[in-house]
Order: structure tokens, then C-alpha cells, then sequence
């Protein structure tokens, strides 16, 4: 469900920043639990950030965050901005604290960001992480390049929730950090059925449990919960549907008129993918919507070995090998003509 892409380019990520210190998964972290503690001690302002158009990760690993730093840290100024997300994440605590713009005139010791890939996908807020002196960055992108200072960037991680409960003391996560983090989890493996969910996934996911987390309240109410236009655009994008490259390939256009009838943002289309993605007899699944700039976001799965995160390079964007996406210059017609023999390559 959740998009996961970044629009990692190599001019942009490393102009003028030099590459940090990345962890990957292969790498052994010192004090692993106390990764974020010993960080965050002599920062007295931080700011926390996630990617644009936030999905549940990137609203949980942050919201997981600023939970964990207000319980253990009363004294640190915190402050966390994030762009327009699901109304449904407002169950989670100090949702309510959530910036959409940066205060005026704010400066800050340390400034950490989560499920972000790039400078770009910072959005608005690339310029205020930059001047933070120090920066730190939790994710689960491939295509991450290194952007902080300190990255911790396990790509086999089911979401980067799961990458920073790895961070944080367990013994003092309280039940409202768990729910976020919970939550971040459950949307990013499409409720643990992704192939990224793992027996770490599960384990970390009962820990979570065993803090009090209520799983069909999360569940239910931000996963599988639609609203009617939600329904009904899903309903459009599976009726537009069309099989390609020998049933191979399925792909689905929702072109500005269609969007605008359901009055559907980008955060009404989640979900769609997946539904996409479960054709039988298709290894890679596509939605291409029309944005109002021109252009086309595309959403990529693929449940095969089809890496669609080398297609989504291919256009300037990246993610992960089985969930990716870019944007695309042109109409919906135009950029699926553009994708498919791209696709093709990648079967
Ligand atoms: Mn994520």
C-alpha cells in the first residue's frame, strides 16, 4: 500500500554534500539500542522529518520518534513537519503537534530524518534539515545515497519503523511510540504479507503488541478502512486495468478528469497497487495518474524477480525492488508508452 519511491539523482543528492556514514544492513552498529539516545543528548532543538506526501511509514516513524523523545527527553525542544497525510493517522499521539510549514525564523541543533531516500523527497523542508548542524537519517531505501551525516539504511527492513525500533531503548518505548511504530510497520508490508516482512518483522511487531498496541484498531481503521470516493476511484483504476506484455504486465491510467470526479488526492489512491498487483498471471503491476502539474506519478510492484526499482531509476526515481515509483513528464497514454518497453527489460 504504502508508495514507496524516492527521486534519487546523483547531480542533486551530491552537490555540494558530502556522502556520510552509512550503516547497512551488514554493518555492525555499536550500542545498537542506544543508537538514537546517544545521538539526541547534547541536541537541545530537533527537528524530525519524513518523505512528501507522507504514507503510513513515514507518519509512523517520525510520530514514533517525536513519542520516544518527548517521553524520555521533557526537557528537548522537538518539533516535527510533515506535509498533507491521511486523515486516519490522527488516531496516533501528538499527531496534533504535526507542522505542515516550518515555525518562522526556527533553528535547530539536530535535525533527523525518517523513510526519506533523498534531499528531494524532503520536500519544503530540505533547506531547514541542511542547516541543522547535525543530521541523522533512518530509512529503508536502496536508493539511499547517503545524504546525513549518519544514515542507518537497511533495505531489507520491512519499513523504517522496524529500522528505528532497532535504535531505541525497548524498555522505554511506551505504548504510544508502539502504536506509531506499529503502525508504520503494518502499512509498509501491507499488514505483514509483503515479502519484505520478516521473522525480525514479527517478532518486533509482538514486542509492540505486548506494550498494549490494539492491532484491529490500527488495522481496520487506517489500513482497510475506505471512504466512498476511495472505493470508487479503486473501482475506476481496476475497470481501466489493462493486460500488456503477454498478460505479463498490468497496467491502470487515471487521467485528470477521473480524479477530479472522485475529488481524489494522491492519498486516495492508496491501496491500488495492491490490488493491482494480486492479477494473476502478472508480475508487475502499474498505476499511472495524472497530476495536476503536467505530469504522472507512477507506482511500480512487482511480485516476481522483476526489479522495478531499476525501471524507476531509469526516470528518475527509485524505492525498492518490488515497490517503486517516478514521475513522468506527459499524459497518461504518453508516459505509459514511454514505460512499457522499459518494463519489458525488466521481465
Ligand atoms: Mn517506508
Amino acid at each position: 500500500m504504502a508508495e514507496e519511491y524516492g527521486t534519487t539523482s546523483c547531480t542533486e543528492n551530491t552537490a555540494g554534500e558530502t556522502a556520510g556514514i552509512i550503516y547497512r544492513e551488514t554493518d555492525v552498529i555499536p550500542d545498537r539500542i542506544h543508537f538514537i539516545d546517544n545521538r539526541v543528548k547534547d541536541a537541545s532543538s530537533i527537528l524530525i522529518l519524513g518523505h512528501v506526501r507522507p504514507d503510513g511509514d513515514a507518519v509512523g516513524s517520525t510520530l514514533g520518534l517525536y513519542n520516544y523523545l518527548k517521553d524520555n527527553y521533557p526537557d528537548k525542544k522537538l518539533t516535527i513537519c510533515l506535509g498533507n497525510y491521511s486523515a486516519d493517522f490522527k488516531m496516533l499521539s501528538c499527531e496534533d503537534q504535526v507542522l505542515h510549514e516550518l515555525p518562522k525564523n526556527a533553528s535547530f541543533d539536530m535535525a533527523i530524518a525518517c523513510d526519506t531516500s533523498s534531499r528531494d523527497r524532503l520536500g519544503d523542508f530540505a533547506d531547514a534539515y541542511f542547516q541543522a548542524p547535525r543530521r541523522i537519517c533512518v530509512d529503508h531505501h536502496v536508493t539511499n545515497p547517503g545524504y546525513a551525516q549518519e544514515s542507518v539504511v537497511e533495505a531489507e527492513a520491512s519499513s523504517a519503523s522496524e529500522v528505528l525500533y532497532t535504535l531505541l531503548d525497548p524498555e522505554r518505548i511506551s505504548l504510544r511510540t508502539a502504536e506509531c511504530l506499529y503502525l508504520g510497520i503494518v502499512h509498509d508490508t501491507g499488514v505483514f504479507k509483503h515479502s519484505t516482512t520478516h521473522k525480525s518483522t514479527m517478532e518486533i511487531a509482538g514486542i509492540l503488541l505486548e506494550k498494549g498496541v490494539s492491532s484491529s484498531q490500527i488495522i481496520d481503521g487506517t489500513f482497510y478502512h475506505k471512504t466512498y470516493n476511495q472505493n470508487q476511484i479503486l473501482g475506476q483504476a481496476l475497470i481501466n486495468a489493462t493486460l500488456e506484455l503477454d498478460g505479463k504486465v498490468i497496467v491502470s491510467l487515471l487521467s485528470r478528469e477521473e480524479m477530479d470526479r472522485y475529488h481524489a488526492t494522491s492519498v486516495d489512491l492508496d491501496g491500488i497497487i495492491d490490488q493491482l498487483r494480486v492479477t494473476e498471471g502478472c508480475e508487475i503491476a502499474v498505476l499511472i495518474n495524472e497530476s495536476m502539474y503536467g505530469d504522472c506519478k507512477v507506482s511500480m510492484r512487482s511480485s516476481s524477480t522483476a526489479n522495478v526499482s531499476a525501471v524507476a531509476s531509469q526516470f528518475g526515481g527509485g524505492g525498492h525492488v518490488k515497490a517503486a515509483g517516478c514521475t513522468v513528464h506527459g499524459k497518461a497514454e504518453e508516459v505509459k508508452k514511454k514505460l512499457l518497453p522499459v518494463i519489458a527489460t525488466a521481465l
